[in-house]
C-alpha cells in the first residue's frame, strides 16, 4: 500500500531532521517545501525572488506558489507509491487543495511534540552554526506565531489521521518513536 505520510509540527521540532530518515527507511521520496523554497532562492529563480524577503520575515510564502511547487513534483514518477510531506501542507487552504489533487493525499499525520522553549533553543542554535536567514530570535518569535495560527488548525482537519510523537531526546530516540508508530498505523 501506498504510504502517505505528512510530517508535522512546530518550526524547529525535528520535521526535516527525521523526514529525511524516515524517507530514506522506507523508500519514499522526502518532499520539503522549505528545501525547494530555499533552493529556488540560492538559484536566483523567479519563485526565489519573490519569495526570498517573505521567508527572511517568517512570514507563509502564498498557498498559491506552494501549491504550485507541490502539484509539480507530486505529478513525478517517484511519487506515485507514496511520499513524505515535510512542511506541507501549512494551512487550510493548502490542505484542501491537496485533498482537490490527489485522491487519499494523506495515510498518516506524524505530529511531532516540542515545547516552545526547546524549539527556540534548537533553531538558535542552528543560527550559530549554518547562518540561516529565519533563524534570528525574532524571526523564530514570528514562524511560532504563524504556526499556531496557521497550521495548528490542521491538527482538527486530519482528525484521527493524527498520531502525535515526543519529539524530545535525541535524533535517534524520536526516530525510533516515530517508526513504531507509522508500524502500527
Ligand atoms: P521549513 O524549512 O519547513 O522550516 P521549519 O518549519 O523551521 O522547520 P525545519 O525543518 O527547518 O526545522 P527542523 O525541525 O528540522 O520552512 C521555512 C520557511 O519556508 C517557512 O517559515 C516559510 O516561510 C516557508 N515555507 C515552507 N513551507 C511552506 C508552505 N507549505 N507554505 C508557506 N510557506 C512555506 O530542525 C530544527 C533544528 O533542530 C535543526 O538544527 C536540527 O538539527 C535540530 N534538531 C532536530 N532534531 C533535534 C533533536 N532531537 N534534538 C536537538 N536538536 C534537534
Amino acid at each position: 500500500m501506498a504510504r502517505r505520510i505528512l510530517l508535522l509540527g512546530p518550526p524547529g521540532a525535528g520535521k526535516g531532521t527525521q523526514a529525511a530518515l524516515i524517507a530514506n527507511a522506507l523508500h519514499v521520496p522526502h518532499i520539503s517545501t522549505g528545501d525547494m523554497l530555499r533552493a529556488a532562492v540560492v538559484a536566483g529563480t523567479d519563485l526565489g525572488t519573490q519569495v526570498e524577503s517573505i521567508m527572511a520575515a517568517g512570514e507563509l510564502v502564498s498557498d498559491r506558489l506552494v501549491v504550485a511547487i507541490v502539484d509539480e513534483r507530486l505529478a513525478e514518477e517517484d511519487a506515485r507509491c507514496g511520499y513524505l510531506l515535510d512542511g506541507f501542507p501549512r494551512t487550510l487552504g493548502q490542505a484542501e487543495a491537496l485533498n482537490d489533487s490527489v485522491v487519499d493525499a494523506i495515510g498518516t499525520v506524524v505530529l511531532l511534540d516540542v515545547d516552545t522553549e526547546e524549539v527556540v533553543k534548537r533553531l538558535l542554535k542552528r543560527a550559530e552554526e549554518e547562518g540561516r536567514a529565519d533563524d534570528n530570535e525574532e524571526t523564530i518569535r514570528r514562524r511560532l506565531e504563524v504556526y499556531e495560527a496557521d497550521t495548528a488548525p490542521l491538527v482538527a482537519f486530519y482528525g484521527a489521521a493524527v498520531v502525535a510523537v515526543d519529539g524530545t531526546g535525541t535524533v535517534d530516540e524520536v526516530l525510533s518513536r516515530i517508526m513504531i508508530t507509522l508500524a502500527k498505523s
